[in-house]
């Protein structure tokens, strides 16, 4: 069967009478507007989001319409542009502690055996007014693992370096000395989890080859992790047992936290890498005299407990979880029925709770962390009703 990736695809294929559940896709309960139904603009953001820079595409989130984000639709960044890799020459290399050295086509991966995840990650950077660097995919490639034992990982390797095609000139400073080098972007892992079961070396998604965009034709992708560490244009796997202390993987893609221990403020400068509980709402609408207030949930695939949603001085109000995100590592999709609203300006605002206890932090929970990345805040946002 053809793999449609939103419902809306299934839908303009007129397969809509058959029932989504008998196609073995569960209803979708946060549909597109229904007939009647209008945006409430958001008061706090343009009706036309910011111009993304020329490489880059933001998802405005106030278009979701379905769990899985159009490959044309899903966002993108990157350091160093877009490389061009060749499909037919294009080889993944496996260098390094390993037994045997491995140079792998696409073909070889091919016909390796898959696997396939759903997964919905955020830009480290991803924050307020827009929230649009986050979109959710279904992922098919190869496990990780698989290659790694393929190889022979050799016990003195202890990081795992996963280089992609694309380079660039940095400077690295080094004392009062600051040297100029060519290099691909890297980012690494530890053994643990480069043998564990889930990462994937990923060359489709929503069922079609991965675009430009998203690496084509290999990247990686680590299930729970910030969208840094999927690795796109995959070229090379180096087993080593130093630890890989590159740019994007030691110095830009840092968290500076303070932290009260022993009394005393420590502060604490640590890697990105699992998702922060997150959630935001990114679109309301009206249907006569009800309002549906949706949003998005992102984190390392604990599951969830709770999402709540709490209207200017009101109570939390239990939110509903879209069933056909119920992955364990799917973004969530999140729908609250807002009724009795009165003309003027309200804010609304929503809290998720994974089922460790953990809540949401609020803006000034966050206030000793320092720098912009993984701000995961409860995200108040304002409409107007007429
Ligand atoms: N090779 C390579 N992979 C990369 C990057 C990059 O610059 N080069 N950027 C990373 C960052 S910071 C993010 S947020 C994600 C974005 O993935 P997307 O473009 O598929 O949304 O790719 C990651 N993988
Ligand atoms: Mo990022």
């Amino acid at each position: 069967m053809t793999m449609h990736s939103t419902r809306r695809g299934i839908l303009k294929g007129g397969l809509a009478v058959a029932g989504l559940s008998a196609l073995g896709i569960p209803d979708w309960a946060l549909p597109v507007l229904a007939q009647g139904e209008t945006i409430v603009p958001f008061t706090d953001l343009p009706a036309t989001p910011p111009a993304a820079a020329a490489d880059r595409r933001l998802l405005d989130v106030r278009t979701i319409d379905a769990p899985l984000t159009p490959k044309d639709s899903f966002f993108t960044t990157q350091h160093y542009g877009h490389p061009t890799v060749d499909p037919q020459t294009f080889k993944l290399k496996v260098s390094g502690l390993v037994n045997k050295p491995l140079s792998l086509s696409l073909d070889d991966l091919r016909h390796m055996k898959t696997n396939e995840i759903t997964f919905g990650f955020e830009c480290s950077g991803n924050r307020r007014p827009l929230q649009g660097l986050c979109s959710n995919g279904r992922w098919t490639g190869v496990p990780l693992r698989t290659v790694l034992e393929q190889a022979g990982v050799k016990n003195e390797a202890k990081e795992f370096v996963f280089f992609g095609a694309d380079r660039g000139d940095e400077e690295v400073e080094f004392r009062t000395q600051k040297f100029t080098v060519n290099q691909q972007f890297g980012r690494s892992m530890p053994r643990e989890k480069a043998l564990s079961s889930e990462p994937l070396l990923a060359y489709n998604m929503n069922g079609e080859p991965l675009t430009k965009h998203q690496g084509f034709p290999l990247r990686l992708i680590v299930p729970g992790w910030y969208g840094v560490g999927n690795v796109k244009w995959l070229s090379e796997i180096n087993a080593q047992e130093d630890q890989y202390l590159g740019k994007y993987q030691a110095r830009w893609y840092r968290t500076l936290r303070g932290e009260m221990i022993n009394g005393e403020m420590k502060w604490t400068e640590a890697a990105v890498t699992s998702m922060q509980l997150k959630s935001f709402i990114a679109r309301v609408s009206r249907n006569g005299d009800r309002y549906n207030v949706r949003g998005v949930i992102l984190n390392d695939g604990t599951p969830i407990k709770s999402v709540e949603v709490k209207v200017d001085d009101g109570p939390w109000q239990a939110a509903t979880i879209d069933k056909a995100t119920s992955d364990k590592y799917s973004w969530k999709l999140f729908n609250y029925t807002w009724t009795g609203a009165t003309p003027g300006e309200h804010t609304l605002v929503s809290r998720v709770t994974d089922v460790t206890g953990l809540v949401q932090p609020t803006e000034k929970d966050l206030e000793n962390k320092k720098t912009f990345l993984e701000d995961n805040s409860q995200y108040p946002r304002k409409v107007m009703i007429a």
